[in-house]
């Protein structure tokens, strides 16, 4: 039994969400014209909407009591003072530190560890700035014109949402490029592209020991000595990223060429690091002090706000609300913004990863739902795809809306066609339309009474669906740093409510070890005794012999 299952606050909600399955938004809004106001919360830059929330004032009191006794604000203190709360890894988790500034104290071990980030951050930005001016030269004297970012799972999200995200800050003669997949297709389709004289990789790997990313880093390497004068020539094409220095060296990647980071840097949390190098070289250093003092800025907010007007525990808190109480399996991250095409993969990492746990911190099973399915694609484009579900299905999938005021390009009506499908859609969600209005509406279309009435209920729309709005001025560096950061937290918030480690990711080894296994039996041209029969079947299948012969 957790804390969650103990909490007062817990049963209280229970009975609340046996009322609450008769909220009504519509109603609420009508006879209660404070609600848009009291349940929006404006950050600099930010506004966030919770008001078509299926909430009031009775459901957000219960939900900081719960987070209380949860002891949310306690785990957060104990993070931000760089505790080893990662328990099963004995690690800080510390990406707070990476957007602290200069000359802040965050001590892990007695260390100060503000110093080694300003360092790297200082190493990072020589580089970068060499890069961009034009004064670090491939072998043949001409400037970088690609960068190569070879890395998987927290070495490749981030840095490629982020770098999509940014593309307006982005320098002009540099394009970025990102690997990740170990499908052959991924690094050949990238080379096509590239000139090994202007092509920069960065092997970002925190361990240095991850199969998709050695394996893609040496076919890389292999590709570009074929090209290349000189082995020599390794040394103005290929850095590393990474915690491992043994194995970069191992690789063939002078240590001279390689920025550090630390354990307590999770890789879903690790954009803020060296691993933002490709970031970094792409919209710059002084463009990434902005995104990192975003991050900064939600820190100090989450840190210090008091709940009830605290975003991230706010919006951690109605996440949990939705889940547990009210039944919800999934969340849709929909942003209204092309350049925020990657988030809601990135945000799929950072959250399932994080929270997709069936074992508590003590080491029980929590009997309750922890980690929901994240899922989306931008708008507008989502609304042709799979908003059906959303409006008339069976299931209710509370929906994060986010969108921009000010678009970076001024062009026709584009822009005011986007924010109105993002707050219509919103809208649509929460009012719905009812059998009166269809009613009314299939009447003044002059339909006939019983093509009416057999159509009646495809147009109803049930409504009352929960969403959030996430409104903010412009993509901006700081407004990035800002808004992951924001969900950084609310991940966190939920971990702590469910009583899980968000900081480690066990659950993705088994496949890896089995992997281990199946690839030597590829090898050898035959499955090893031992396989399950489907799995022995495949095998067989793949390499070509018949089942049993
Ligand atoms: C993230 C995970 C995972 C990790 C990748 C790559 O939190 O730990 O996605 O980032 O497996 O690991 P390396 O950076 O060590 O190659």
């Amino acid at each position: 039994v957790t804390a969650f299952d103990r909490a007062d606050s817990h049963a209280h909600l229970a009975a609340h969400a046996r009322r609450a399955a008769a909220f009504d938004m519509r109603q609420m809004f009508a006879r209660d014209p404070g609600r848009a106001e009291r349940f929006a919360f404006e950050l600099p830059g930010l506004l966030v909407d919770l008001s078509k929330q299926r909430i009031d004032d009775d459901t957000l009191r219960s939900l900081i009591a719960l987070a209380h006794e949860t002891g949310v604000t306690g785990r957060r203190d104990a993070m931000f003072r760089g505790e080893r709360i990662n328990a099963t890894e004995g690690r800080a988790v510390l990406h707070t530190a990476l957007r602290a500034p200069a000359g802040s104290v965050v001590t892990v071990d007695g260390r100060n560890v503000v110093p080694d980030v300003q360092a790297v951050l200082g190493r990072m930005a020589a580089f970068s700035n060499r890069v961009r001016d034009g004064d670090w030269r491939g072998y043949d004297g001409r400037p970088i014109a690609h960068v190569v970012n070879i890395g998987i799972g927290g070495s490749d999200l981030g840095p490629y949402m982020a770098c999509e995200a940014l593309v307006p800050y982005g320098h002009p003669r540099l394009s970025m490029h990102f690997v990740s997949n170990v499908d052959a297709t991924h690094m050949v389709e990238t080379l096509k592209r590239v000139d090994p004289a202007t092509t920069l990789f960065v092997v970002a790997s925190k361990t240095f020991t991850t199969q998709e990313t050695l394996a893609n880093a040496r076919t890389a390497r292999e590709w570009f000595l074929g090209r290349a004068p000189d082995s020599g020539a390794i040394a103005r094409h290929f850095v590393a990223v990474s915690t491992n220095e043994v194995e970069v060296s191992a690789f063939g990647i002078d240590p001279e060429n390689m920025f550090g980071f630390w354990d307590w840097v999770g890789g879903r949390y690790s954009l803020w690091s060296a691993i933002g190098l490709p970031l970094m070289l792409h919209i710059g250093p002084r463009a990434f002090a902005e995104f990192l003092a975003g991050g900064h800025a939600m820190d100090r907010h989450f840190r210090d706000a008091p709940p009830e007007s605290n975003v991230p525990m706010l919006m951690g808190m109605i996440g949990v609300w939705n889940a547990n109480f009210l039944g919800c399996d999934s969340v849709a991250v929909i942003p209204y913004d092309q350049y925020l095409h990657r988030l809601p993969a990135y945000l799929q990492q950072l959250d399932m990863e994080s929270n997709g746990k069936g074992t508590t911190l003590a080491g029980g099973r929590p009997g309750y739902h922890t980690g929901p399915v994240i899922w989306g694609e931008p708008g507008t484009n989502g609304q042709h795809a799979f908003f059906q579900l959303l409006h008339q299905g069976t299931r209710i999938v509370p929906v994060d809306f986010i969108v921009p005021i000010h678009s970076h390009h001024r062009v026709g009506e584009h822009h005011a066609m986007l924010l109105a499908n993002c707050f219509a859609q919103s809208q649509a969600l929460m009012f719905g339309k009812t059998e009166a209005e269809v009613r009314a509406e299939l009447a003044a279309q002059g339909l006939p009474g019983d093509a009416a009435a057999a159509l009646l209920p495809h147009k109803v729309f049930p409504g009352n669906r929960p969403s959030t709005t996430l409104l903010f001025d412009r993509l901006t560096p700081h407004a990035l740093g800002m808004l992951i950061a924001l969900y950084e937290h609310k991940v966190f918030v939920q971990g702590a409510v469910w009583g899980v480690n968000s900081f480690d990711q066990w659950g993705v080894e088994l496949g890896k070890q089995l992997a281990g296994r199946i690839l030597a039996d590829l090898r050898a041209g035959e499955p090893a005794a031992g396989h399950d029969a489907s799995t022995a079947r495949l095998l067989a299948r793949a390499i070509g012999a018949r089942p049993g012969g």
